[in-house]
């Protein structure tokens, strides 16, 4: 009774409810590794949040993730697989299998930690202690790998990473990213294509010549148009989107010789992607012959849709509701899907990430946790959501349980060969 007692306060004290299971054998001990750590954890965040640095210029966040890593007696690889701001930090015990996280740590142009990485960085680095606590302390076999990945927001990072060959040796990829509900990423997320597309006109005085001009502004609304109408068309998970980065004109008596604007397409399947894409090709070529002005399309990203892997997803879930079951707790509640299996059916998260291009390279999950509020990600609110001790509290949920479904893939032989059975099968009929 004591013994029992004392074991329920030690969950408890690691941030679980009463109600836990605590049965696991490796869930105390990495909760409260990662607990112990909290305060330099929540110094972290808030250091990378004070700062924001946008795609491949997260020079502080970078310097202060591999100290902190190096501190804590991970192997850090600096400036790793080709990038100066990545980062490789490992932890093993000889043989075993290998489990990666990510942490990103990029910030949006102009309102800062607005998709919350700041959060992302802290989680991947609280599942990585997680997991060389259980490595370091208590016999579990293996390594795990922290991956530092940059610029997810347009510089695809992690392709670049992948390409160098930071994922060649790992089992499963796992990361978390916030959000506006907890989410165990059984749906996939869409494929997606972006493009600089300029218009070129020629400038005239729009009341004593217009005749003259050609307008460059007018090749744009024409497309944007174009494509208003053909939305009507489009299936639920496609997308397209696209904004005006720079436009000449700053008088309305000069006709606007030049528009430059960026383009996205997306939807969840390659396939869906290409034919959406063929269709922004025809738009775009139209408006230019319709106005008369040239046309000049350059694509330069490409993220694949993500593979999803329902035995991660699962096993993620699971651990989430055996150690913090948010609807026990109305602070931390917020499911978009109670469970997994809803998550398909109501259409999925559709957003986009590199991560994507990495779960067609090994089993991965990207899953989600709400930061309180209502603002959405790349809402200026949701950068002040992201800067919160609640949204640091949440992270570290998600961090501990991304841990303990990283060590079911260490410790369960049967349970790591489902994943890759599973995405054998779903790489294999997609390609
Ligand atoms: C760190 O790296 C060195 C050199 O590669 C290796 O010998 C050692 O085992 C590594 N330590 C851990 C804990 O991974
Ligand atoms: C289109 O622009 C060219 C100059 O680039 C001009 O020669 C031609 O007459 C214009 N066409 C129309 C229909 O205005
Ligand atoms: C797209 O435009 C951005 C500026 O908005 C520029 O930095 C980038 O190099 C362009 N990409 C390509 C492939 O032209
Ligand atoms: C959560 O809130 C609902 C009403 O909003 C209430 O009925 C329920 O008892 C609360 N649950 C907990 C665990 O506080
Ligand atoms: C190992 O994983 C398999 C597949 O998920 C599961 O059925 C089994 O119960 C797990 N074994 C243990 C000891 O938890
Ligand atoms: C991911 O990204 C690159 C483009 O950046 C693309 O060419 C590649 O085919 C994609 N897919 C995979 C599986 O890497
Ligand atoms: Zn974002
Ligand atoms: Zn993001």
């Amino acid at each position: 009774m004591t013994a029992l007692l004392k074991y329920s306060w030690l969950c408890l004290a690691s941030g679980m409810l009463v109600q836990a299971n605590c049965q696991d054998s490796f869930a105390r001990p990495v909760f409260a590794a990662i607990d112990k750590n909290d305060d330099g954890l929540r110094a972290l965040n808030r250091e990378i949040w004070e700062n924001p640095e946008t795609a491949f210029q997260e020079f502080h966040a970078h310097k202060v993730l591999t100290d902190y890593l190096e501190e804590q007696g991970f192997n850090v690889t600096r400036n790793a697989h080709g990038l100066e701001t990545s980062f490789r930090a490992e932890y093993s015990n000889g043989g075993g299998r290998t489990v990666s996280f990510n942490s990103e740590y990029d910030a949006l142009p102009g309102i800062g930690h607005a998709c919350g990485h700041n959060l992302i960085a802290v989680a991947g680095v609280g599942a990585a202690i997680g997991v060389k606590e259980a490595l370091e302390n208590h016999n579990l076999k293996g390594r795990v790998v922290l991956l530092g990945t940059p610029a997810e927001e347009g510089g695809g990072g992690k392709i670049k990473m992948l390409e160098a060959g930071a994922y060649d040796d790992v089992d499963c990829s796992l990361m978390t990213h916030p959000g506006n509900s907890w989410y165990s990423n059984y749906a996939p997320s869409l494929a997606s294509w972006r493009a600089n597309v300029t218009w070129t006109g020629y400038g005239a005085h729009a009341a004593l010549s217009p005749w003259q001009g050609r307008n460059a502004l007018d090749g744009f609304v024409s497309a944007y148009t174009m494509t208003a109408l053909y939305r009507q068309q489009m299936r639920p998970d496609e997308r397209i989107h696209h904004v005006i980065v720079d436009g000449s004109g700053m008088i309305p008596n000069q006709i606007p010789d030049y528009i430059r604007a960026v383009w996205g397409a997306r939807a969840s399947t390659l396939e869906s992607r290409s034919r959406l894409v063929d269709q922004v090709y025809d738009i775009v070529e139209a408006s230019a012959k319709a106005t008369n002005t040239s046309v000049d399309l350059v694509p330069f990203q490409d993220y694949w849709n993500l593979v999803p892997n329902q035995a991660l997803s699962y096993q993620y879930y699971h651990n989430h509701m055996t150690y913090f079951d948010p609807t026990k707790n109305n602070a931390t509640a917020g499911f978009q899907n109670d469970h997994p299996d809803k998550e398909i059916e109501s259409g999925g998260a559709a957003a986009s990430s590199d991560q994507g291009n990495v779960s067609w390279k090994v089993p991965a999950i990207q899953t989600g946790f709400p930061i309180g509020g209502s603002a959405p990600n790349h809402n200026s609110g949701f950068t002040e959501l992201a800067g919160t001790d609640f949204a640091h509290r949440q992270a570290m949920i998600s961090g501990k349980t991304l841990a303990m479904t990283g060590i079911e893939v260490l410790r369960n032989e049967t349970f790591a060969k489902l994943i890759w059975e599973e995405w054998r099968e779903l790489v294999g009929s997609q390609q």
